[in-house]
Order: C-alpha cells, then sequence, then structure tokens
C-alpha cells in the first residue's frame, strides 16, 4: 500500500536533545510517544498463568517498574472484582503470547500516573462487572505511553478514560461495543499531545472519542454511531487536528460525524470522508463542514514526529487488514471487523457482553522452549547467534538500537498463521433424519470445511468436506431420536485449525432455554409439571430491546423479591414456578420459596417494586401475543409468547427495570421482548424425586437387558467414569436395551 511520508517540523523542535532521543518505542512506532522506552534494558518477567493476581500473573508482573513482560500462556485473565494496575518503565509484549492470545476481562486495567509505558497485542473487555460509572482503561495523568494493536471494550461509562495525560499515542487499537449506561468510546479532559491513528471505532454510541484536549486524530475509521466525534465544548480552548479520517454509518448510522462543537474548539479538518448511504461499498463524500468549531486553516501542532499518512480510504484497508491484536484476532474483533467491512450493512450497540456470547474462550497454545528463561526462545537464539544458555536479553548484540528482547518480541508484532475453527457452530433438526447445521466462517483463505460426526462424542468420523467459504451444510438419513455428536475443522493451503466446539442434535434433556411450542395460543399448565418463565429479551425497560438476549429465567431472590437469573441449573428450586389454575386465571408460585406473585401500589422508582412476591396470592393471566423464533431457545421450531397480566391491578404486566430485581408495571399491553415470556416445564417428579421409584444406582451391570455406555451431566459433560456421577444430582443415560435400541433418557440420583 502506497503511503506519503510527510516530516512536520518546526524550530521549536530542532535542538539537541529532541533530536538524541529518536530511537522509536519499536518500528512504526508514531506520535507523541513514538519514542518511549517501555522497559528496555529491564527485567524479563513471564507471566505463566491466566490468575487475576499473585505469583506468575499479568498483575504481578506490571506491579514494579522496570520490567519487560512476555507470555509463556494465552487465554482469559478473568479479574472480576479486582483490577490491573501497571506501573512506570513497562513494556508488555502481548504478541509474545501463544495460542489467541491475551484477553483481559471482567475488571479495569489502571495506567494512571504512570510514565513510559509500552502496551502491544492486548485485549481489554471491562463488561458488566466493572462499576457503571468506571471505564475499561484509564490512563489519567499518564506521560510518554503508547498503545499499540490493542483491542478494548465494553467499559460502561466510556471504554477509555483518559485526563490530563501528555505525550500519548494509540494507533492500531480497535475501541468498540462501549455498553450501558453510556456505551460511549472514550472520555478526556486536558489531555495534552495525544496522537491517534489508524484506530477503528465502532458500535460505540458517542465519543469517538470526546475532544476536551489538544489532539492529532489521523487515519482513523468511525463506524456505526449515534454522534461521530465530539467536540469538547467547554469554556477553555481545546485545539483539534483531524485528518484523512473516514466516518461510516451503520445500522444505527448517523450524519453526525461532528457533533458538540463550539467555538473554543479550534478544529482543523481536511481529507475527511462521511459515508452514509450504509450501502455496502465505501464509497463517501469529502467532509467541508466544522459543525459549530472555529475553522482553523492549518493544523495545531507541528510535531517532528514522522506521520505516516494515508488517505481516508487507504487507512480503511489498513484498518480492516491489521487493527486490533490482529496478530490473531479472537472472536469478538472478527465480529467488529465483520460489521465494519459491511460498509453499513451490520453492527450493532449492545447492553453488555451478554448481547454477544460472554467472553468466551481462547485456545491458550504452547509457548515455544526458552531454557535460559531470558524470553528469547531457544530457536530464536540460535538462529540469532545468542546463548539460548544465558540470559543475555538486555544486551545489544544484534543493534539498532534495540535490546536482543526487543528484537524478539518486534519481530513478533506481525500477524501469524494461527488458523481458525468455524465459530459458534449449531445444529438443529429440520426433520426427524435431517440436521441442519451452521456456523461463521473466521477463516477468509479456507479451501474446506471439514464435518465430523459421532454418536457417542468421541469417536468421530469425517461425513463432509465442503468448500472453504461454506457456512451451513444439510446431515441427511439420520436415525430418528438418536443423539448426533458433530463438529467442524478448517483446512487451508498452510494447514488444519483445531476443531471447533462440539454441537448435538436430539440432546433436549441438555438443553438450557426452549419454550413453549408455538401456537399454543390458550396457556394450560400440565398435571405434575413444575415451568420456568423465560425471557430472550436484550434490554429491559428502553424501547430498544430485541430478542437476542441470553435466556433470563424469573426467581425469586433470598429476600423475597422477584429477580431473574441467567444461571441455569435444574437443581435451583427458586428458578422454577407452579402455575395453578385459579378463578379468573392463575396463581403463579414459586417451587423454591412458596411465595406467590403478588401486586403492590408502590410507585415507579428505582428501589420500590411494584410487583414481589408474598404469601398471598394474585391472580394473574397468561395473554398469548403471538410466536417468535429465538435462536437461543436451542429449539428448530418458533415458540409462543406471553405478558404476564394482574387483573386485579388494572390489568398490568410484568416488566422488568433491571433483570437482576426490580421488577415494575407495563401498560398490560405490551408486546415487546423485555416483557413477554415463554414458559418451559420440567418434570415434578425429576426435580423433587420420590426417592422410592428411582433407579437405584448408575453402574454398567445391565437392567432388563440395558447397557449404558455413557453418562453426562445436566451442562453436557461426559463423565469420565460412571463413579464420578455417583452423588446427588441429575444425569443423561445413553443406552443400548436389550433390543440393541439406543436412547437417551434423564436419571436422578437422590
Ligand atoms: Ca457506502
Ligand atoms: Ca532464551
Ligand atoms: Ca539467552
Amino acid at each position: 500500500m502506497k503511503k506519503t511520508i510527510i516530516a512536520l517540523t518546526t524550530l521549536l523542535l530542532l535542538t539537541t536533545q529532541t533530536l538524541s532521543a529518536q530511537q522509536p518505542a519499536f518500528p512504526g512506532a508514531e506520535g507523541f510517544a513514538a519514542n518511549a522506552t517501555g522497559g528496555r534494558g529491564g527485567k524479563v518477567v513471564h507471566v505463566t498463568n491466566l490468575n487475576a493476581s499473585g505469583a506468575g500473573s499479568l498483575a504481578d508482573a506490571v506491579s514494579q517498574p522496570n520490567r519487560i513482560v512476555v507470555f509463556d500462556v494465552g487465554g482469559v485473565i478473568d479479574i472480576t472484582n479486582t483490577s490491573i494496575t501497571i506501573k512506570s518503565n513497562i513494556t508488555i509484549a502481548g504478541q509474545t503470547a501463544p495460542g489467541q492470545g491475551i484477553t483481559i476481562y471482567g475488571g479495569r486495567v489502571i495506567a494512571s500516573n504512570s510514565k513510559n509505558v509500552i502496551i502491544r497485542y492486548i485485549r481489554m473487555r471491562g463488561g458488566k462487572s466493572v462499576d457503571q460509572k468506571k471505564c475499561t482503561l484509564t490512563l489519567d495523568n499518564c506521560d510518554n505511553v503508547i498503545l499499540d494493536h490493542c483491542s478494548i471494550s465494553w467499559g460502561p461509562w466510556d471504554n477509555v478514560h483518559i485526563a490530563n495525560a501528555n505525550n500519548i499515542t494509540w494507533q492500531h487499537c480497535i475501541i468498540s461495543e462501549g455498553i450501558e449506561p453510556q456505551r460511549f468510546g472514550a472520555i478526556t479532559d486536558g489531555t495534552r499531545n495525544w496522537t491517534v491513528h489508524h484506530c477503528l471505532w465502532a458500535d460505540n454510541k458517542s465519543r469517538n472519542p470526546k475532544m476536551k484536549c489538544y489532539i492529532q486524530y489521523y487515519n482513523n475509521v468511525v463506524y456505526n454511531y449515534a454522534m461521530g466525534i465530539i467536540g469538547g465544548h467547554s469554556a477553555a480552548d481545546n485545539y483539534q487536528d483531524v485528518m484523512n479520517n473516514y466516518f461510516i454509518a451503520g445500522p444505527n448510522g448517523s450524519y453526525k460525524y461532528f457533533d458538540d462543537w463550539t467555538s473554543t474548539d479550534h478544529l482543523y479538518s481536511k481529507g475527511n470522508y462521511y459515508d452514509g448511504n450504509t450501502d455496502g461499498s465505501l464509497n463517501g463524500t469529502l467532509i467541508t463542514d466544522y459543525n459549530s468549531a472555529t475553522a482553523m486553516q492549518k493544523p495545531y501542532f507541528q510535531s517532528s514526529a514522522t506521520v505516516n499518512l494515508e488517505t481516508a480510504a487507504e487507512a480503511y484497508q489498513t484498518i480492516a487488514d491489521q487493527c486490533g491484536a490482529s496478530r490473531v484476532r479472537d472472536s469478538h474483533d472478527l465480529r467488529i471487523i465483520d460489521h465494519l467491512t459491511s460498509l453499513g450493512k451490520r453492527g450493532a450497540f449492545i447492553a453488555n457482553e451478554n448481547d454477544v456470547g460472554g467472553i468466551g474462550t481462547l485456545a491458550g497454545g504452547t509457548p515455544p522452549a526458552d531454557t535460559d528463561r531470558d524470553g528469547m526462545p531457544d530457536d530464536w537464539e540460535k538462529q540469532n547467534g545468542l546463548d539460548p544458555a544465558s540470559n543475555d536479553a538486555a544486551a545489544y548484540t544484534l543493534g539498532e538500537g534495540y535490546t536482543n528482547i526487543e528484537h524478539y518480541i518486534n519481530s513478533l508484532a506481525t500477524k501469524s498463521y494461527y488458523i481458525f475453527a468455524p465459530q459458534a457452530p449449531t445444529a438443529t433438526l429440520t426433520n426427524a433424519t435431517t440436521a441442519r447445521l451452521t456456523w461463521t466462517n473466521a477463516q477468509k483463505d479456507a479451501t474446506a470445511i471439514v464435518v465430523e460426526q459421532s454418536e457417542d462424542g468421541e469417536q468421530f468420523t469425517e461425513i463432509q468436506r465442503l468448500a472453504g467459504k461454506a457456512t451451513n451444510t444439510l446431515v441427511r438419513d439420520l436415525t430418528a431420536g438418536q443423539l448426533y455428536f458433530f463438529r467442524l475443522k478448517t483446512v487451508t493451503a498452510d494447514g488444519e485449525s483445531d476443531y471447533s466446539t462440539v454441537v448435538a442434535v436430539n440432546d433436549e434433556f441438555m438443553r438450557p432455554g426452549g419454550g413453549t411450542p408455538a401456537g399454543t395460543t390458550t396457556f394450560t399448565p400440565a398435571e405434575g409439571q413444575l415451568y420456568r418463565i423465560i425471557n430472550y429479551a436484550t434490554v429491559p425497560y428502553n424501547s430498544s430491546t430485541n430478542l437476542n438476549g441470553t435466556p433470563k429465567y424469573l426467581c425469586c431472590n433470598s429476600n423475597g423479591s422477584l429477580g431473574t437469573t441467567e444461571q441455569y441449573t435444574w437443581n435451583d428450586h427458586a428458578l422454577l414456578w407452579e402455575i395453578q389454575p385459579a378463578e379468573g386465571g392463575f396463581y403463579i408460585r414459586n417451587y423454591g420459596t412458596g411465595l406467590y406473585f403478588t401486586s403492590t401500589n408502590g410507585t415507579t422508582g428505582a428501589g420500590s417494586d411494584r410487583i414481589g412476591t408474598t404469601k398471598e396470592a394474585s391472580v394473574y393471566t397468561i395473554n398469548y401475543t403471538g410466536d417468535q423464533s429465538p435462536s437461543q431457545s436451542g429449539l428448530s421450531t418458533p415458540v409462543s409468547m406471553y405478558r404476564i397480566n394482574c387483573p386485579s391491578n388494572n390489568n398490568y404486566q410484568i416488566r422488568a427495570r433491571h433483570f437482576e430485581n426490580d421488577w415494575i408495571w407495563g401498560s398490560g399491553t405490551f408486546d415487546r421482548a423485555d416483557m413477554v415470556f415463554t414458559f418451559s416445564s420440567a418434570d415434578r417428579q425429576l426435580v423433587d424425586p420420590d426417592v422410592e421409584g428411582i433407579i437405584p444406582a448408575l453402574d454398567n451391570s445391565s437392567n432388563d437387558g440395558e447397557q449404558v455406555r455413557a453418562v453426562y451431566d445436566l451442562s453436557g459433560r461426559k463423565l469420565s467414569s460412571h463413579q464420578e456421577s455417583v452423588k446427588k444430582g441429575i444425569y443423561i443415560l445413553q443406552t443400548t436395551d436389550a433390543a440393541g435400541n439406543q436412547q437417551a433418557r434423564k436419571v436422578v440420583i437422590p
């Protein structure tokens, strides 16, 4: 790709002091923190586990200054209920992680007050457990900090908070999917000398970023936003150089590429494009307006730093190709890139990570041998004439102003040849003997997709080899009622992927979700059944809600309040309900607590729920609203949805303000996703078994000629031995009876 090199030089910076510090942090470092040294010359520290803290953890590795941090593990570092604080003079070399790299999830990363830090190839995904007024990454009062090829998402307030920082570069990063309550990109106040280039800002409602600062912002793409880049609109002056960026509207698209600017904002805008037609092609037009900012005729910053300025269209290609922790992109960044490259067709603001399947897992991989533990693998040291038996990480043997370990970590900072398995596979029956498999192809250069089938979940046989672009297939001539397992792998010219997750058909017993069969216009509770009351909405008490949410089971909390849980647990009686016919409707009683749905006359307001549970029963009606097809139900057919109304109190209906608790009224007539429910039955006998009638034990001995072939728990995990299952609980048996018929059924060990 053609690159135009523009060297902007001023007399101001032509001093000996400046010229002596021209060694880039790494090849390709640009902007105000281009010359950070990080942990150069310091101790090499290995991250050896995915723990949130303690010896061998990332949190521990960055807790002391003057370090270069390398990774012997790949995967998700779950820091829920805690945080990671980064000290000064540190290099975090995420590109050294094996497998699918490193994601920090569930808590905050904080580098506030730190100086001289290099962070590369790290994903930081905060999530719903982060304080609602906090951000995934906080860089307040930082100096000389460069982020390169990082991915930062799921911040409740903003994804990033950067106040009063100085000399900062963000480059080739993804800043995406800010979550509720704000869903914003990044907020700054008082930051000076901030370079942001070749970053993708996607699926943030606003603040991409908010520019209450002095900023140099070039070659970025802002995709699917309600508001694009935001002025400082403050009493104090701010200066914003905005060059050769592309603003591309998505499904939530907006013409507001510049918004909330005032005369104290001094906007230099040149070479910026806006594509608002969502037509799947990059065909925008040059932006010529300034919103309400003071229009500047030349850039404020006259930096001596080299700026690799591409056109907006070239920058789009560079970003699509390699932004984020792109050595191996995870499923979430692949989704964001898919949104971007749909050029208007795909994209969404999310409430939180549940809307996109949660954090998921990453392949851990295997680190290369490093006998002397100096961070450089034996093979690499031998190839480069270094000593694999002595720590020579900090020596300058290989020249060019970088220490040996820096040469190694810089050599990794490109895409790897990791081959992705097909992502998010599903299996559904289209009829009794035909299964449809679907998946997402994450490997663009796939030459084939291999489908394998199994009847026991262990021994698989290849049944189909499809074109590399295939994303679904039909498997015919199955035996009706037989449990089948399927898995997939990708083939490329370079080799084969690992296998996808295993999916199955005819495993009804193991499946969460579910619902009332479609077309059941009159709900009639069956004798001997308990019910899960399930909602599939994404967002509670919000007009943008839709049916793509995680299954949420109505439950009775320990304090008697009404709530919801996403935890699918057969043995939790608090999320099971008895539905008893009553005059004019039903009594709905929680099976765990014995408390009934009841109504109060409390007024609306946080903390004053208006539907709860008491010992006094109120009559509710269950009103059919139509059939829906939430894929999370796990069913191949649609399910019936219902409003749950209280006729004795203005016919108000159950409606969540939050899914966790705090339930309020609707109007009695809304059929919106957060106010419609479906029912999944459970056999009372299995939930609360009559011990006399239970199969006594699980073993391999015959029972009327029946042979047990395998035992699963209700999460679908195959137990390694039958002995493992001989404790209280419910299990799935795969059996062969005396006539040779194979079947699966549920048993209870009391
Ligand atoms: Ca277009
Ligand atoms: Ca070594
Ligand atoms: Ca060595």
